[in-house]
């Protein structure tokens, strides 16, 4: 039997249609592919002496499955929710059943596009929202998950 040592990861979860990232509507999302900015992720953990675990998918049920696995294994997690983010009670619950950070992240800011994405179901359970900055809004989310996994929540 193995045991875990250091910190434990940083789970940087995504949801639907992300890893079409690159060819999916380059205007809004960059040219950036998942793979791209999960080598960035890893980078800036590392510095901050932190690791990611970083996964895509496009089913609502196993987004939920990841949360409720990051209960015992994360630190924090880095949530990219997709479409979900705009629909999903199931996520609210499952992220409103952690007693670890969890940070809403988008690449695009909603808030400027169209007004089905001016709701999120999972704003009010998450620790804080990052949104506009591109790649840069998961550097800065797994910044912000260093940072709350550090100091204990006020
Ligand atoms: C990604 C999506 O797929 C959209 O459904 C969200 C988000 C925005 C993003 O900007 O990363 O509305």
């Amino acid at each position: 039997m193995t045991s875990q040592t250091g910190p434990r990861p940083i789970f940087v979860l995504n949801g639907p249609n992300l890893n079409a990232l690159g060819v999916r509507e380059p205007a809004i999302y960059g040219s950036h592919t998942l793979a791209d900015i999960e080598a960035r992720c890893v980078e800036r953990a590392k510095a901050l002496g932190m690791t990611v675990d970083f996964r895509q998918t496009n089913s609502e049920g196993q987004l939920v499955d990841w949360l409720h696995e990051a209960r015992d294994k994360a630190c924090a997690v880095v949530l990219n929710a997709g479409a979900y983010t705009h629909t999903s009670i199931a996520l609210h619950d499952a992220i409103k059943s952690l007693d670890i950070p969890v940070i809403e992240t988008h690449l695009s800011n909603p808030a400027s596009r169209e007004s089905f994405r001016h709701v999120s179901t999972i704003s009010g359970v998450a620790k804080g929202v990052i949104s506009g900055f591109g790649p840069v809004s998961y550097i800065l989310a797994v910044e912000a998950a260093a940072h709350c996994a550090a100091v204990p929540a006020p």
